[in-house]
């Protein structure tokens, strides 16, 4: 067996992927974009918050998941690569948003202060409206080589992911459940799909439609990114009551301080766990048409239950 670098398996080699690898080179391409996207300008204070968020690390799940697609489908990297910062940029300006006093009122994030701690609310409300302003000028102008066609669709998904029907509807039945821990499974699926996967989902399916996708293609993309993006949020809420402060890089057990209502809460730590490896089993029976070249996404798959952050 020999591990691939983070490329497919040459046709006739039995190969291992080498996921860690393959995760290093990304993040490091996309940390390299992400800072080239957002200069330092004048008004600086603005600027510098919206850059600390940016740039404070974090796995870079949904820019990786949007050029693997894109890449599954027979783009290339660069095609994607604008929408992969904006994918970014949005899931940071929620990160920065639901920190806030008024919604889940924490200190850290990422291993570092969040945002309100460091600027106050007013100048951590503006780097969030910022960022996602700017997410979506960042792919009209910079998208290259695909078809204007394509990045309209790639706007008009990602405008859905953000707002009420997806994120932002996610996060108001979330606080609207608050301080209530007997919410029936439907509700909790609602917030998780909306609040988590609406962007995941948007992340496969945008690098899809950069890529070139088929109408069959989008489908199966589209199952594979909802059955992961709910096996994430069921690990998310594991990872709560199981991880420490260091390794999630914010405040640990909150959900259950705050008595809210999570998988584990409803169904038991065990039966979550197996609830999310059979979703996870669910997402890769989808890449099946895709053959081999659907080894990063199967590996990401695998990644999202036994990540320990
Ligand atoms: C989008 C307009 C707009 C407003 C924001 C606050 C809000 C509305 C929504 C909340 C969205 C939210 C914070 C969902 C949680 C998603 C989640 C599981 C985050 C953790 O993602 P990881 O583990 O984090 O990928 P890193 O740091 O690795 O990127």
């Amino acid at each position: 067996m020999v591990a691939t670098e983070g490329r497919p398996a040459p046709k006739g080699e039995s190969l291992t992927f080498d996921l860690s690898t393959y995760l290093k080179q990304r993040q490091a391409q996309v940390e390299a974009a992400l800072d080239r996207s957002l200069p330092l300008t004048y008004p600086e204070k603005i600027y510098e918050a919206m850059r600390y968020s940016l740039l404070a690390g974090g796995k870079r799940l949904r820019p990786i998941l949007c050029l693997a697609t894109c890449e599954l489908v027979g783009g290339t990297l660069e095609m994607a690569m604008p929408t992969a910062c904006a994918l970014e940029m949005i899931h940071t300006m929620s990160l920065i948003h639901d920190d806030l006093p008024a919604m889940d009122n924490d200190d850290y994030r990422r291993g570092k202060l969040t945002n309100h701690k460091v600027y106050g609310d007013d100048i951590a409300i503006l780097a969030g409206d910022g960022l996602l302003a700017y997410a979506f000028e960042y792919v009209a102008t910079q998208t290259q080589n695909v078809p204007a066609h394509q990045v309209l669709q790639v706007v008009a998904r990602l405008g859905r992911a953000v707002g009420a029907a997806g994120l932002v509807g996610g996060q108001v039945v979330d606080l609207e459940s608050e301080g209530n821990s007997d919410i029936q499974e439907e509700t909790l699926t609602f917030i998780h799909t909306h609040k988590t996967g609406a962007l995941l989902e948007a992340c496969v399916v945008c690098g899809g439609i950069l890529g070139g996708v088929t109408d069959e293609e989008i489908e199966r993309l589209s199952r594979y990114a909802k059955n992961i993006g709910l096996a994430f949020q069921i690990v998310d809420d594991i990872l709560d009551i199981t991880a420490t402060q260091e390794e999630l890089g914010k405040t640990a057990g909150k959900d259950l301080l705050a008595q809210k209502a999570t998988y584990p809460s409803l169904w038991g730590i065990e039966a979550s766990k197996t609830k999310a490896q059979q979703l996870i089993d669910a997402a890769k029976a989808e890449l099946e048409l895709f053959g081999e070249k659907a080894q990063p996404l199967l590996a990401i798959a695998d990644f999202i239950t036994t990540r320990t952050h």
